[in-house]
């Protein structure tokens, strides 16, 4: 029978994590199909490993994921390759960049499919379809052309996360030892990545994950996920977590559920949540996910600016002043806030712009005072995809385009778009965006993140030392000194390396 070829693109120069998307596919056709998987972050050539496999004429089927960033930069030109030289292969797109950049991606002649959100149903339908020969035009989430028209069909419902197969991890093991996976971090010596819900109820219109999922979330049961960590812990001395959910607190009762679970294993873990949801939590509940492990959660603070709040339509009950109290409350619990920024979105005018990047640049001052301890992590506004939404619309309007042609995203340019950094919206001038990256440095001077687990004591006081002055006297411009100390150090950046 025919067998399908599995890829991971690189995602991590170090501290790789489990590949959980790719895992997730290879779960969707276990039992029903043979399936490998290459994972370019542990191979030194990773299309050889490809060819390897593509060369015995087994493997018809190559399903690739893809993030956007440095996962393209090497989806792209490895794509290209297995087409030129397997013309026969038929190649599945599936991950964030595909379902959000569809058309692009169909319109290059070397992706043959791509699936547009969850693939756990559709990938196996696609492969029964093409190896039986029936139709697959009715296929929810599948993405394809037929001539010149690109067809985009209808999104499934949410899978029940519960009745998905499980991740194949001793698989995973035979191919490339789940140790290797389970790296070091600052949460523990042994840290395993899971995601344990899809989606998110919210519509904030600067995310990516909205246009795909479009305020549905669902989750597997706090005793699955526990049933999953405690294999992970008891067969490979996994000690820690990172839930790679985009919203693991949704529902209190499912984190208390899991809290009381977790507790007696004595490990240490985090997630990422909306401040708004778990300042409705109870204290007891809060208590409890300390009590638990819950060392730190990652929130999307954005802005302490209301008016850009509704905006960016972050929906609930943010608002600067709540960010800020909260920061305090999260004190209580010894639970580190990290709070996430975006800054640099649009407004009628340039001097509108450089306003309210200062007026962040000062909330997250405010944040620091009230909290030390709370994490701050700077992103640039980088538009996605969501048709129909008002912010997308001004976008368009200000001028803004995406690239035309799949190879035109692995330019430097659009690389560093993806990396939030330099994002080459119309309304940011170079001014705008060098105050916003010198201020990063100063702030990440004057308080080195806890993740990064290099930087001794001697060098975070060294490098606050350097940083104070500038930091309190708000003189961010050529922090060249700071520069230098990171690069010597290789500072851990957590928005590019993870958390
Ligand atoms: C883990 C992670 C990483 C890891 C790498 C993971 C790895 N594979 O090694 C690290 C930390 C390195 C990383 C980095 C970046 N990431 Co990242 N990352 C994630 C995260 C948190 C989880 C991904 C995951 O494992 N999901 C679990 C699986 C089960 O879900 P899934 O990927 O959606 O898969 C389903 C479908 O998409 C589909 N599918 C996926 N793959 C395939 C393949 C085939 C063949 C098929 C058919 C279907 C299919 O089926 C799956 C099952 O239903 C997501 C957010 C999220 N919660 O998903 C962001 C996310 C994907 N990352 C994102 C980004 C932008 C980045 C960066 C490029 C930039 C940044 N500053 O964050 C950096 C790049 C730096 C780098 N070095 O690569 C964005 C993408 C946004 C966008 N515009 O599309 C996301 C969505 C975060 C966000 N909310 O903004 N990331
Ligand atoms: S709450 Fe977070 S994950 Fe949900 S839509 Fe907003 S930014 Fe995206």
């Amino acid at each position: 029978m025919n067998k399908v070829l599995l890829f991971n693109p690189k995602s991590a120069n170090a501290k790789y994590r489990i590949p959980n998307s790719i895992m997730n596919i290879a779960a969707s056709i276990e039992g029903m199909y043979e399936w490998v998987i290459v994972d370019g972050n542990r191979e030194a050539d990773p299309y050889a490993a490809m060819a390897k496999y593509l060369a015995t004429g087994d493997y018809p089927y190559i399903g690739f994921t893809v993030m956007p960033g440095p996962q393209l930069k090497q989806a792209i030109p490895l794509a290209k390759k297995i087409k030129a030289n397997f013309p026969g292969t038929t190649m599945i797109w599936g991950g964030y960049f595909p379902s959000n950049h569809y058309k692009v991606v169909i319109e290059s002649d070397y992706v043959d499919f791509a699936i547009n959100g969850p693939g756990d149903h559709a990938f196996p339908a696609l492969i029964n379809a093409l190896e039986n020969h029936t139709p697959y035009e009715l296929i929810k989430n599948l993405v394809y052309r037929t001539g010149d028209t690109i067809v985009k069909n209808a999104k499934e419902d949410l899978i029940e996360q519960d009745t998905l197969n499980p991740l194949p991890y001793d698989k995973l093991d035979q191919l490339y030892y789940m140790e290797k996976y389970l790296g070091k971090t600052y949460l523990g010596n042994r840290t395993i990545a899971y995601h344990s819900s899809i989606g998110c109820p919210f519509t904030c219109s600067f995310c990516a994950v909205v246009p795909i999922y479009e305020a549905r979330w669902k989750a597997k049961s706090a005793q699955l996920v526990y049933n999953d960590i405690k294999y992970l812990k008891d067969k490979w001395g996994a000690d820690a977590i990172e839930f790679h959910d985009n919203n693991f607190f949704v529902s209190e009762k499912r984190t208390n559920e899991f809290s009381q679970l977790i507790k007696k294993e004595n490990m240490t873990w985090w997630g990422e949540g909306r401040i708004d949801t778990i300042d409705k939590y109870k204290d007891e509940s809060i208590a409890l996910l300390r009590e638990s492990g819950c060392k730190m959660i990652f929130f999307g603070a954005e802005t302490g600016n209301d008016k850009i709040l509704k905006q960016m339509d972050k929906g609930g009950t943010q608002s600067g002043e709540q960010i800020a109290r909260f920061a305090e409350r999260m004190k209580k619990f010894d639970i580190i806030p990290e709070y996430s920024f975006v800054l640099g979105m649009p407004a009628p005018t340039p001097e509108e712009v450089m306003e309210q990047i200062e007026f962040d640049i000062n909330f997250i001052k405010k944040i620091k005072s009230i909290n030390p301890e709370a994490e701050i992590i700077i992103y640039t506004y980088s538009p996605v995809p969501s048709e129909g939404s008002e912010l997308y619309k001004q976008v368009l309007a200000n001028g803004f385009e995406f690239p035309q042609k799949l190879e035109d995203w692995i330019e430097p340019i659009w690389e560093k778009f993806d990396l939030r950094k330099n994002p080459l919206t119309p309304w940011l001038t170079p001014e705008m965006i060098l105050k916003i990256r010198n201020f990063e440095t100063v702030l990440n001077g004057y308080y080195p993140t806890v993740s990064d687990i290099r930087l001794n004591q001697v060098k975070r006081k060294l490098v606050k030392f350097v940083s104070g002055l500038r930091y309190n006297t708000g003189f961010y411009q050529y922090p060249y000194e700071i520069k230098l100390l990171h690069r010597l150090w290789k500072y851990r950046q957590p928005e590019i390396q993870g958390f």
